[in-house]
């Protein structure tokens, strides 16, 4: 009998699909012959089924923001395979969205031969290989993951890989990088078994255990709050944990706290909650729940108010508690805190709550020396006060949601989204730049989990996350919403293509006002009457006009339209929608007053 053929490379996507790994999201070249042939042999032998499905991107954005969504989603972390440092460059902002959004994702490249002469298999054999090898193809990445290392044997391949996913994992969480050379990746080895008991765990390498605050730290965040007269959740980011977001929904009613998005982009925490204390983003009157906290606990946010623009009183007492309170990957940062605490926010939720709830079983009358709680009429009156700002709030988003003259209002096309996807289970992909605030406030998501968004600072994610949601959830309905520049950022027909080719149809809505609207505030907010202002004249329009939809089509969707009239937008997205029933993308570009 022959020797079976195995390799470092099969050892790899072993490593891979025995850790959980069920998707690679791949763009290939002239570094993975080993992989190639690996997937090939797998087939071959029937045992495809041992090795993660490879999904072939033509784009690294796609690649990248599809494992990006995946993770997202699932909380597992997928692969990513690029082409040596050429690859690597092009995953680029995607790979700063996967490291500010905290999303586990391990990428592999290979690396230039470092033989030449017919050493070893794998040697250099094309004129590319010399041009493909750089100082320190490691160093690309390295602002943006959490861990780099080089496979350089077969021998110990699926220990690296474990240990980088154990990482990549760990809170908080983020990408990792792996590099091979050809010749290691071609390396022949001994089968060592295939393990599939690991799927999901492989024990031996879980992730860090979630962190809980101190028992002294819990007690005092919780004795504050129950003695506020004004007290204040800030947070961002709990509900990228669905499951955080009751425990957080619990702590507040029990003292009726309300609570403040902060830039934030996951449902965390209902919108329906009369104590849903609206959205804080960089533009904006005076916050008035801010402004008049005396206690405030930040909770799962990188940026809980921009000082420069709303800020609490300087009295008010803050504890932050985040798996990271210091923001170690920022190198300027700072909120005037009394305590910073590094815990998971269920958990120090959860601890909060219970020692509120032995406070209140506890008692004590109101005024007396070492009462902790606070007056029972200030929390009732703190929960009337609630009800009605969110009563006043509701009228007001549904006044702004009428359209306006025979033109389509970001408030009326998030409105028409919303009735659209009633009583659809949606999973919402935002990435809408300048409407940010008015998506999140006219949306009204309900649900954990149902919305998504990178979480970083650059463009062009959702046209590939696409991808990777409608993989880890085929049996919901996913939809985009998206700026026109993200729309471009994305490398439509990258996105659109591999939508197509995997079966993972999506609905994009496009927020189209013709240009970049960021650019322009950003000017605006620094210049108010600057010659920029006074000329309109900001290099942030797309004259002559884009056909997004076009686009599109050409790249694989099946539906394709623009919209300009109010009128006509429910009916052009119940068709689209219904196209991608039937399995193909649709893409709606709805006209937006200009940029
Ligand atoms: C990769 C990348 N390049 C550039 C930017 C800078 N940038 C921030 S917002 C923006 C404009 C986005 O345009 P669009 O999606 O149409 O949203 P709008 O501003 O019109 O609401 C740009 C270019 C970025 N964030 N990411
Ligand atoms: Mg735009």
């Amino acid at each position: 009998m022959t020797e079976r053929y195995y390799t470092t490379s099969t050892a790899f996507l072993e490593a891979l699909s025995e850790a959980g790994v069920e998707y690679v999201f791949a763009n290939l070249g002239s570094d993975h012959p080993g992989l190639i042939e690996a997937l090939a042999r797998a087939k071959a032998e029937g045992r495809s089924d041992e090795l993660p499905r490879f999904i072939v991107c033509p784009h690294e954005t796609v690649a990248m923001s599809a494992a990006h969504a995946y993770a997202m989603v699932t909380g597992e972390p997928q692969a990513v395979v690029v082409h040596v440092d050429a690859g690597t460059q092009n995953l680029g902002g995607a790979v700063n969205n996967a490291m500010r959004g905290r999303v586990p994702v391990l990428i592999f490249a290979g690396s230039a031969p470092f033989t030449q002469d017919g050493e070893l298999p794998g040697g250099r054999n094309e004129f590319i290989h010399w041009v493909q090898d750089v100082r320190d193809q490691r160093g690309i990445l390295r602002n943006y993951v959490k861990y780099d290392n080089e496979i350089r044997t077969g021998r110990n391949v699926k220990q690296l890989v474990l240990r980088a996913l154990q990482l990549a994992r760990s809170e908080p969480a983020g990408p990792v990088y792996l590099v091979g050379p050809r010749e290691v990746m071609e390396e022949r080895l001994t089968p060592a078994p295939a393990d599939n008991s690991n799927k999901r765990g492989a024990p031996g390498y879980r992730p860090i255990e979630p962190a809980a605050l101190t028992a002294e730290v819990a007690a005092e965040i919780a004795t504050a709050l129950a003695g506020a007269r004004h007290p204040l959740i800030v947070t961002s980011y709990l509900g990228r944990d669905p499951s955080a977001v009751p425990s957080l929904v619990d702590l507040a009613e029990l003292l009726g706290i309300p609570v403040l998005e902060a830039m934030a982009y996951h449902v965390n925490f209902p919108h329906d909650n009369p104590l849903h204390g609206g959205f804080l983003y960089h533009r904006g009157s005076r916050n008035e729940l801010l402004a008049e906290a005396d206690v405030i606990l930040v909770i799962d946010s990188d940026v809980p108010w921009i000082p420069a623009v709303n800020k609490p009183a300087p009295d008010a007492a803050i504890y932050y508690v985040d798996i990271d309170p210091l923001k170690s990957q920022m190198q300027l940062w700072h909120v005037p805190a009394r305590r910073f605490a590094a815990a998971n926010s269920k958990v120090a939720v959860g601890q909060i709550a219970a020692f509120v709830r032995t406070l209140l079983a506890r008692g004590t009358t109101p005024g007396t020396p070492g009462n902790d709680l606070a007056d029972q009429t200030v929390v009732a009156a703190r929960r009337a006060a609630a009800s009605l700002r969110h009563q006043r709030a509701l009228a007001e988003r549904e006044a702004a949601e009428q359209p306006e003259d025979g033109v389509i209002t970001a408030e009326y096309l998030t409105a028409c989204v919303r009735r659209l996807l009633e009583g659809e289970d949606a999973l919402v992909l935002t990435e809408v730049v300048t409407n940010s605030k008015i998506v999140a406030e006219h949306l009204r998501p309900t649900r954990p989990g149902s919305v998504l968004h990178h979480g970083g600072g650059s463009l062009g994610w959702a046209g590939g996350a696409v991808v990777g949601a409608k993989l880890a959830s085929p049996e919901r309905t996913v939809v985009s919403l998206v700026g026109d520049g993200a729309f471009l950022f994305s490398v439509p027909s990258s996105a659109l293509w591999t939508q197509r080719r995997y079966d993972t149809p999506a609905l994009t809505i496009i927020y189209d006002n013709r240009g970049w609207a960021a650019p322009k505030f950003s000017t605006l907010r620094v210049h108010p009457e600057g010659a920029a202002a006074a000329a309109d004249d900001f290099h942030v329009s797309f004259e002559p006009e884009v056909d997004l939809p076009t686009v599109a089509l050409a790249a694989g969707a099946g539906f394709g339209a623009t919209v300009s009239n109010p009128g006509e937008l429910p009916q052009v997205l119940k068709e689209a929608l219904d196209v991608t029933r039937d399995g193909r993308s649709a893409v709606v570009s709805a006209r937006l007053p200009r940029a």
